[in-house]
């Protein structure tokens, strides 16, 4: 029997011309193929990070480059994040870390292996105290973003008559990371220029950035401070000030009496607008993930394929979403 019938023959001179035609196409997708990067965060619980990863994985669908997504919670997952990739022949990796002054040793690492890497939202630090330059990064200009907060703080106030010298600030702090600390000073530099008295703002040191560590942190300032009726909260994220949202709760304040302003615009705002009541969170500065993890992933990508390396800094916008307008700014921003 015959293996190729007139039929065949004509399908095998199809399939030929077309594996020649798409030759270079072929040879294209085939170095494009080799690409991979890892997408490394350090807490890849958030919808926020959840988000720059999944917008990451598409982009390098479209472009033809894998992304690997891991977690990186502390330093030693980080690590061996890094060695994971090796292993799996990746050529860099954009990471959020875990703490920023593991900068040195993620960057030894990732020399070690040939690795090339971008950091986005939380810059690395080095030995000296100062950022990193010589990583690219991309994240909020969190001081501009921090006084969108305070300004839309002192709206809400006015808004519901309230009078300043009676009002307590509960200020959720983390001086550890840089980029908390430009939000929350920009926040109440722009709290004091609307008249906020200084000596009403309370700080609340968090441990970590995310809601169970607000909580705790913000728990024993209401039962100290109980001589106040009216409180606005502010923190570096939403998953922060929802952490003073609900121990303001648990500590028998109704939402009326809290304005809790927050920065990111992910899922978890999202959640709390969507509730069937309004809760004291007021809104949150969005900022958009979809395209923190798009960009610093092509930033890479380009790197990599290039040999572009991305720009020292690049700083973000955010804008104010509320309960109001939440699916609107969701929808321009792309989230
Ligand atoms: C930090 C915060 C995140 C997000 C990001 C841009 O990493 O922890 O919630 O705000 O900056």
């Amino acid at each position: 029997m015959s293996f190729t019938t007139p039929m065949t023959r004509t399908l095998l001179g199809m399939a030929v011309g077309l594996a020649l035609s798409a030759g270079p196409l072929t040879a294209q997708a085939q170095s494009d193929e080799d690409v991979k990067m890892g997408f490394i965060v350090k807490k890849p619980e958030q919808a926020w990070f959840i988000n720059e990863q999944e917008a990451a994985t598409a982009l390098g669908e479209e472009k033809g480059f894998e992304v690997v997504r891991l977690s990186g919670e502390d330093g030693q997952e980080v690590l061996s994040a890094i060695d994971n990739l090796n292993s799996q022949g990746a050529q860099g990796f954009v990471i959020c870390p875990p703490d920023v002054r593991l900068g040195p040793a993620i960057m030894n690492r990732a020399k070690q292996y040939g690795m090339k890497v971008v950091t986005v939202d939380d810059r690395f630090i080095g030995s000296d105290g100062e950022p990193m330059e010589n990583v690219p990064h991309l994240g909020m200009s969190g001081y501009k973003i921090g006084e969108q907060v305070g300004n839309a703080i002192a709206e809400e106030m006015d808004n519901r008559g309230w009078d300043p010298d009676e009002v307590a600030a509960l200020r959720i702090t983390n001086y550890e990371l840089p980029t908390a600390k430009e939000r929350t000073d920009g926040a109440t530099a722009a709290l004091l220029e609307s008249g906020f008295k200084k000596d009403n703002i309370f700080d609340a040191p968090q441990q970590n950035t995310d809601t169970s560590s607000a909580f705790s942190a913000a728990s024993p300032v209401f039962s100290k401070r109980g001589d106040f009726e009216h409180w606005v909260i502010y923190a570096l994220n939403e998953e922060s000030v929802l952490g003073g949202v609900r121990a303001s709760e648990q500590y028998g304040l109704d939402p009326d009496q809290v304005i809790g302003v927050g920065i990111n615009g992910s899922g978890a705002a999202f959640a709390e607008f969507s509730r069937e009541k309004p809760t004291g969170f007021h809104g949150t500065v969005a900022v958009s993930s979809t395209m923190h993890g798009r960009q610093s992933a092509d930033n890479l990508y380009q790197w990599i394929t290039d040999g572009e390396k991305p720009k020292a800094n690049t700083e973000t916008t955010g804008k104010l979403m509320t309960r109001d307008n939440w699916q609107d700014v969701r929808e321009e921003l792309g989230l």
